[in-house]
């Protein structure tokens, strides 16, 4: 392999956030920019380099044809053996996963900015994922890049761990039940070529049950981001269908939104709640037992509840997905999730959205009621965690910054537990306050600073921080959460409305952010 010396200076900013790197389209493009992440990405495995294989592949953004070139020669310079690569340089996030873990790589480079809108004037990110699994052998200085199909690992990993027949029939009527029609919604992402191999060929559902299967560079100037807001042609579409279930991903396809008929919502916490109550209707969780749960810090509790019943381990991590690999690895967790539409289990060490379509499919299919009963009966066995989240978009940083900074005086002052705030006719009594600080129960690293906390003595509960995905600006999340034993029945916003108000008054957010109403309401 033949290779050159390129001099080149630093860049602003070119640290990982939460999920790698992510800017916009135009500063990749910058010349060196993406050499400069790649090397130092590269450098950072040290010795390990040589010779070892690695994993490519990203959601076919704008920029992955030229950013898949970049890295394959550099790569060869820095003495990989073998790259395997996505064709087109397409692999969803979790596809990846699967690849690294079936081949024992030492790692990929997955090239998405997942749900952030994509094109010429979109955004791009990077982000390295480390094995979890052993080293290579080297032989010799031969380069190899394979190209492998992107789907067809993949569903045989999920074929391993669902019951295909029992789903088919749910979707295909065979067992004389009416079939239950869904609607799959791929947003133009990279999930289309799997949605379409898994659910029309493997699993029978009619070719128009999903749509915008082809992964465009732009996603056809669809938002890839499987909420409310930005997924609402999937919720229409179903509200007018009457299919019974719905499901959307994000542009890397490690994003789920499930819907019921009428567009009936499963919030994201619930959504995780639910499966961890229902985790005996998949083989895979049957066969290899279930070793504990997880969700991020900000997302709801209502998972807390199910591990407390079933008396499982019950871990509360940072944002974002890599703390849940350690737990998994340590064999301590199999199912975990986050507010932020991700599910996921130790299958892959990624969150996974088709994953999460058919864990939902599973069990409706076990359950043989509707999206709606299946929530509405872990309500009435559990109660119910409202939860709702508030993203004010691309902010202006100073004032963010500033606003978190006040924030950590009140949670740092003594005299704020104890303080009761009211609104709406309801109050609230501080019982804790904090930053959040997780101390990682495998290797006892500690991450500081992932999150205001407001805790009140009924367990509701309010959070704040700052995005760590976004590629300019700062975007601010505020999380609410109130418990209700009985009264499960009401709408999430109409419950929370109290609790809102008393944290947008406590947190001055207008003052700060200059919004009288956020970007997004989740
Ligand atoms: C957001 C979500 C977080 C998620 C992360 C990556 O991070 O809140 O839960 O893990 O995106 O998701 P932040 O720092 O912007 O809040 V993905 O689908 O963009 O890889
Ligand atoms: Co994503």
């Amino acid at each position: 392999v033949l290779s050159s010396k390129v001099s080149t200076t630093p860049f602003e900013g070119q640290k990982p956030g939460t999920s790698g790197l992510r800017k916009k389209v135009t500063e990749f493009q910058k010349p060196h920019y993406t050499e400069n992440f790649v090397q130092s990405t590269l450098s950072a495995l040290g010795d390990k380099i040589d010779g070892c294989t690695l994993v490519v592949g990203g959601d076919g953004r704008f920029f992955t044809k030229e950013a898949v070139a970049i890295i394959i020669k550099m790569a060869a310079a820095n003495g990989v053996k073998r790259l395997i690569v996505g064709q087109h340089g397409v692999l969803s996030t979790p596809a990846v996963s699967c690849l690294i873990r079936k081949h024992q790589t030492m790692g990929g480079i997955i090239l998405t900015a997942s749900h952030n809108p994509g094109g010429p004037d979109g955004d791009f990110g990077i982000k390295f994922n480390c094995a979890n699994g052993v080293l290579s052998e080297v032989d010799g200085r031969l380069f190899i890049v394979d190209v492998v199909d992107s789907v067809d690992d993949y569903v045989h990993l999920m074929r391993q761990i669902f019951d295909f027949d029992a789903i088919r029939q749910l979707l295909t009527g065979s067992d004389g039940n009416e079939p239950l029609r869904i609607r799959v919604d791929c947003l133009n992402g990279v999930t289309g070529p799997y949605a379409r191999r898994v659910f029309c060929e493997e699993l029978g559902a009619p070719a128009d049950a999903v749509v915008h299967s082809q992964p465009l560079a732009d996603f056809g100037g669809l938002h890839p981001d499987p909420n409310l807001t930005y997924a609402k042609p999937l919720v229409e579409a179903v509200k007018q269908g009457g299919q019974g279930f719905g499901a959307a991903f994000d542009g890397d396809g490690d994003r789920n939104m499930i819907i019921g008929e009428g567009a009936f919502f499963v919030n994201p916490s619930d959504s995780l709640a639910v499966l961890a109550n229902n985790l005996d209707c998949i083989p895979y969780f049957r066969r290899l037992g279930v070793r504990g749960l997880a969700r991020s810090m900000p997302t709801g509790c209502a998972l807390d509840r199910v591990a407390a019943a079933k008396k499982l381990e019950c871990f509360e991590v940072p944002t974002g997905w890599k703390f849940f690999g350690n737990l998994m690895d340590a064999g301590r967790l199999s199912l975990c999730g986050e507010e932020s539409f991700g599910t996921g289990s130790d299958h892959v060490r990624e969150k996974d959205g088709i994953w999460a379509a058919l864990a939902w499919l599973s069990v409706i299919a076990q359950r043989q009621q509707s999206v709606q009963q299946i929530l509405e009966a872990h309500w009435d066995q559990y109660g119910r965690n409202f939860f709702t989240r508030y993203d004010y978009e691309n902010c202006e940083s100073a004032p963010c910054e500033k606003m978190m900074s006040e924030l950590n005086q009140l949670v740092a002052d003594p005299s704020t537990v104890g303080k009761t705030f009211s609104s709406g006719g309801k109050s609230y009594t501080v019982s804790k306050a904090d930053n959040f600080c997780y101390t990682d129960p495998v290797d006892n690293s500690v991450t500081k600073n992932q999150g205001i906390r407001l805790i009140f003595s009924d367990g509701s509960r309010v959070v704040f921080r700052l995005s760590g995905t976004g590629s300019s600006g700062a975007t601010v999340r505020m999380y609410v959460e109130s418990y209700e034993k009985d009264d499960t029945r009401m709408d999430a916003q109409a419950a929370l409305a109290p609790l809102v108000d008393i944290a947008i008054t406590v947190s001055k957010l207008k003052e700060y952010t200059g919004r009288s109403e956020p970007t997004v309401i989740t």
